[in-house]
């Protein structure tokens, strides 16, 4: 059993298609927290934080837009998931991708504070590594893997409390990457396992070995899943929609191997655009695969990963 702790955030300053900020509601009109108390768990919603008080910051890229607002939330994200860390496992319920550049550091300062290595799984068609200098859209929402892992091109923001060492960063599911992330990528040891690593090994076998990874580490794991990593046509409510994604049961068996790990530790859910969806099936969607992550299955069987 564990103490989820919704956290609404609703946040729509990091891209330029409103509608994000729909998200936490979204989530709870499809039964999110009904999803987690019928599994056994306790769930406490936090309701909607805001972001604060602004600043008139300004960054010398000048494609960069919403950039106190976007450093408002970061803020407060940080605070709040510092805070329900210390209390249980926070979902965060977004709000744009933008988030993550708070939420994270939240949990790296609680990790920090406790001793332990934290390792970031990253499921989503982007890799999100530009820094605020990099950035070509100004969309900031490109941006949070690149400030969690100490990229320089922040001077605006705060300081990342902990910086996520790249060996303990896996992208998973990445089909759309621009030149400079590229060029970032090539120089760290992040771990990327694109969609061309998926098609050939199959979801689970790298899975399990970031997993195996983060056990032999004893590590806690944060998992930030963006609506895109999924196909467009199982989810279509998200404004970067990329052709490719993950299908209705590679999700879901992606979702059921971390359960099975017994340690995702924090869990971001980014990118939901309710004015874009269906009937509401892309949040029924997410909501179902939080419930995976979370231990619904269909029979007991022992796992192999323990
Ligand atoms: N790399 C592109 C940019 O920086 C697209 C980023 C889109 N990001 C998200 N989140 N939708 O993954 O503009
Ligand atoms: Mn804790
Ligand atoms: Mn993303
Ligand atoms: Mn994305």
């Amino acid at each position: 059993m564990t103490h989820c702790i919704l956290i609404g955030a609703p946040v729509d300053s990091g891209q330029q298609r409103p509608g994000c900020l729909m998200g936490p509601a979204a989530y709870r009109v499809a039964r999110l927290a009904d999803t987690l108390a019928a599994l056994g768990h306790s769930v406490e919603d936090r309701g909607d934080l805001t972001h604060g008080e602004i600043g008139a910051e300004t960054a010398a890229n000048p494609a960069v837009h919403h950039l106190p607002e976007t450093l408002g939330w970061t803020r407060e994200l940080a605070r709040a998931g510092r805070e329900a860390c210390r209390a249980g496992m926070p979902i965060f319920l977004g709000g744009d991708h933008s988030l993550s550049l708070g939420s994270v550091a939240g949990v790296a300062q609680h990790a920090a504070e406790l001793g332990r290595p934290l390792f970031v799984l990253w499921l989503d068609a982007h890799s999100d590594i530009h820094s605020v200098d990099t950035t070509e859209s100004g969309n900031l929402h490109g941006t949070p893997l690149g400030y969690l892992a100490g990229r320089r091109g922040f001077d605006a923001f705060p300081p990342f409390p902990a910086p996520v060492p790249e060996e303990n960063i896996c992208l998973f599911g990445i089909r759309s990457v621009d030149p400079a992330e590229l060029a970032a990528l090539r120089e760290t040891d992040i771990v990327v396992n694109d969609m061309r690593v998926l098609d050939e090994f199959g979801f689970a076998v790298p899975m399990r070995a970031f997993l195996d990874k983060v056990r032999a580490a004893g590590g806690m794991l944060h998992v930030s899943l963006d609506v895109d990593f999924l196909d467009p046509s199982v989810a279509p409510a998200v404004g970067t929609t990329v052709p490719g994604g993950a299908t209705f049961r590679e999700a879901h068996l992606v979702c059921e191997l971390i359960h099975e790990s017994g340690l995702m530790t924090s869990l971001d859910l980014v990118e939901l655009n309710p004015f874009l969806d269906e009937r509401g099936r892309t949040a029924r969607m997410m909501v179902d695969l939080v419930g995976s992550l979370m231990g619904r299955k269909v029979f007991d069987r022992p796992t192999r990963s323990g």
